[in-house]
């Protein structure tokens, strides 16, 4: 995948409190174009698998729990900068601590359920997109 390009997700907090709307309208907004999307749930194998990086961490249970639960949106975007400007939208981990206006300040609940995913470099982002997608997915 291109290093212009970043994944998403939309998390079941944000699906199931019907902001895939609003958050999907604030992404474009800012300057993404939408490469791949779908409206799909991870198992909790798949989840595991995701979030392996954080095995290790002591909310990674949760985490696998939380982001299995219910239907996200899955989306790969392009924009120049994609990671890092994804990120700046997004705000920080903790909607807590998040910028006025990102998208975690506006729909996240807290640091565990928070909305969206960005991915945090163009090595994962590649990674996750194929995770979800395949390449006759991506447009
Ligand atoms: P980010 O999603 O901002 O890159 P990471 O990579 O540190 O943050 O964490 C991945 C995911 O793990 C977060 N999006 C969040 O859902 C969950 N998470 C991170 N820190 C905590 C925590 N202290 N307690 C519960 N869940 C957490």
């Amino acid at each position: 995948m291109a290093e212009n390009r970043t994944f998403t997700m939309i998390k079941p907090d944000a699906v199931e409190k019907g902001h895939i709307g609003a958050i999907l309208e604030q992404i474009t907004a800012s300057g993404f174009r939408i490469v791949a999307m779908k409206l799909t749930q991870m198992t909790r194998r798949d989840a595991e698998k995701f979030y392996e990086v954080h095995s290790e961490r002591p909310f990674y249970g949760e985490l696998v729990e939380f982001m299995s639960r219910g239907p996200i949106v899955a989306a790969i975007l392009e924009k120049e900068n994609a990671v890092e400007d994804f990120r700046t939208l997004i705000g920080a981990t903790n909607p807590e601590d998040a910028a006025e206006g990102t998208i975690r300040k506006k729909y996240a609940a807290s640091v565990g359920e928070n909305a969206v995913h960005g991915s945090d470099s163009d090595e994962n982002a590649q990674i996750e997109g194929a995770f979800h997608f395949a390449g006759r997915e991506m447009f």
